[in-house]
């Protein structure tokens, strides 16, 4: 799918007709505020009815509590962590730690660090490096890491350069009631509990065992027995513990956090390559011999925590991000549990591929709830009113206030590939775009958000909920816009043109990461919309 985008030069036409084209475009956009029917609002007028919609002082404040490093929720965003703003003790001299991690917010050993630091709240800077397979590391980091690894910490000004002992040094510095009167959760037993702290160091290897079976099974194609085997063990000791965490009554643990990174990747991965399915909806969930029900209850209880949440992605994500850290994973083909045509299915529902089956596509509007029972693992987000409003806002916040680099970034769907190039098929970053298109992704990326925020501007019917139902008058304002300025890209621009812009904003569409630039609910829709927008200029063309 990326191969396609990303390597095409110039939307297939000649250069210097395209350039032609774009001017011809790029005439009718400046001269449309006041002369035509192709209105698009500003970024700054987009930003103020967006403010008019924020209800949370989460939403409200984000900004200026990423620039002060504060919070209730932590945002990948965050280059520096104080939590919260009325602890005079949580200033910058507060910080004793620098967290290097990945830029990407793939690596699950970073992610380890990230929830035991959000956890405990102790304060820290990020510095975000790349791994391997996504771009260049600075020479810098070397220095601190000659193998180049991630994660890294500096604590206290000493260098740690393996996550395991990071979290250790972690735990044992940062405890509760430290005499400048700062308070960290104990994510450890006590030292005198020795019969928890066996217990702790025995789900410590099992984690291990369970992570080489995935391992195995995810890219060599056999011993899935052997996983199913130690999954099953995790899920008994779960189901055993008195509360939902490994470690029972104690709450959570290093325990939890070890197996979170792991467990999530495992959930995505398996059920892409290979149809298996570990994580159900709670409404679903029945007990049979092929369910996990103490994985499942382990899951709904980690998902309740922020400093879970913040470092948490969807399947796509990791998808993606897991084959080129691997060298590979391996799709079962020829499986008698499960059909070939079962996993396309699945396959085709995780990368918004319109099925072929029956036509339709995941990331098309209307969305199907927790996409289509395949991802159910975001009710923290989604069980609350007016949830998909609230996501649309998250999408047309990070777009709107970043929005001049995010056009550029499109903008390489119609450029050309970077030398040298990296492993991961998300990342090109030596890609060069093709600025022709700037103005017309601007503007297409500007009726997007509007229509985003539209829906809940409804002023005829504030119980309609936008797509599916009857449109309200700024939802249908923004279809006819989105239908003119298609039609104009394609009549002034010719077809070739049309087919640049549609890559530089298929291309934005396929690089929404999650965590790193917006959570799932959120990228849901932003890819929706980003396919609404693109079906104008599809059908506008001949
Ligand atoms: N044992 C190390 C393993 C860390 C590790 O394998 N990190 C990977 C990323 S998940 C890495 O940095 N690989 C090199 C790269 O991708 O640049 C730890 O626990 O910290």
């Amino acid at each position: 799918m990326f191969g396609n985008v990303a390597s095409s030069l110039l939307g297939g036409g000649n250069k210097s007709d395209l350039k032609i084209s774009a001017d011809k475009v790029d005439t009718v956009l400046s001269s449309s505020s006041s002369t035509s029917s192709i209105s698009v609002s500003a970024w700054n007028e987009i930003g103020k009815t967006l403010e008019s919609l924020q209800t949370t002082d989460e939403e409200k404040e984000f900004r200026s509590n990423l620039k002060g490093g504060y919070g209730l929720e932590g945002s990948p965003l965050h280059t520096v962590r104080l939590y919260d703003a009325d602890q005079p003790k949580t200033t910058n001299d507060a910080i004793r730690v620098v967290f290097y991690r990945d830029h990407a917010s793939w690596c699950p050993y970073c992610q380890k660090v990230w929830i035991t630091l959000e956890a405990k709240k102790i304060p820290y800077k990020v510095v975000k490096i790349n791994m391997r397979c996504y771009g260049d590391k600075p020479a810098s980091f070397f220095k601190l890491q000659p193998n180049g690894a991630i994660p890294v910490a500096i604590i206290d000004d000493q260098v740690y350069n393996q996550s395991n002992d990071i979290l250790q040094i972690l735990e044992r510095k940062f405890t509760p009631e430290m005499p400048d009167g700062s308070n960290h959760m104990a994510l450890s037993p006590p030292p005198t509990n020795t019969i928890l702290q066996n217990q702790a160091q025995q789900l410590y290897q099992l984690e291990r065992e369970l992570f080489s079976a995935w391992m195995g099974w995810l890219t060599a194609g056999y011993g899935k027995q052997n996983f199913v085997d130690i999954l099953r063990t995790v899920d008994d000791v779960l189901q055993r513990a008195d509360g939902p965490f490994f470690l029972g009554s104690h709450g959570l643990s290093l325990v939890d956090i070890q197996f979170a990174p792991f467990l999530e990747r495992m959930v995505a991965s398996l059920l892409y390559f290979k149809g298996y399915k570990i994580r159900t909806a709670s409404k679903e969930r029945v007990t049979t011999a092929d369910s996990y029900p103490g994985i499942n209850a382990w899951f709904d209880a980690m998902e309740e925590l922020p400093a879970y949440q913040v470092t948490k992605s969807d399947y796509y994500t990791h998808v993606w991000d897991l084959p080129p850290q691997l060298g590979g994973c391996r799709t079962d083909t020829s499986n008698k549990d499960i059909a070939a045509s079962e996993i396309q299915i699945i396959q085709d529902k995780i990368n918004g591929e319109h099925s072929s089956s029956d036509g339709t596509s995941s990331w098309d509007l209307p969305l199907q709830p927790d996409n289509d029972g395949l991802e159910p693992d975001w009710t923290f987000l989604t069980v609350t009113g007016n949830d998909e409003a609230a996501a649309r806002r998250e999408a047309v916040e990070r777009i709107s206030f970043n929005h001049e680099a995010i056009v550029k970034f499109a903008c390489r769907g119609a450029g050309s590939k970077g030398f040298p190039n990296f492993g991961a098929p998300l990342s090109d970053p030596n890609a060069v775009p093709n600025e022709i298109y700037r103005n017309s992704v601007d503007a297409c990326l500007k009726v997007v958000c509007s229509a985003m925020l539209a829906s809940q501007q409804s002023k005829k019917d504030t119980t309609k909920k936008g797509e599916g139902g009857d449109d309200n008058d700024e939802q249908q304002q923004c279809t006819m816009l989105m239908d003119s300025l298609a039609k104009m890209i394609v009549t002034e621009g010719g077809p070739n043109f049309a087919n640049g812009v549609i890559e530089s904003l298929s291309y934005l569409r396929d690089r929404i990461g999650v965590p790193r630039d917006m959570r799932l609910p959120a990228a849901r829709q932003l890819r929706a919309y980003l396919n609404w927008s693109i079906r104008f200029i599809r059908d506008a063309s001949p």
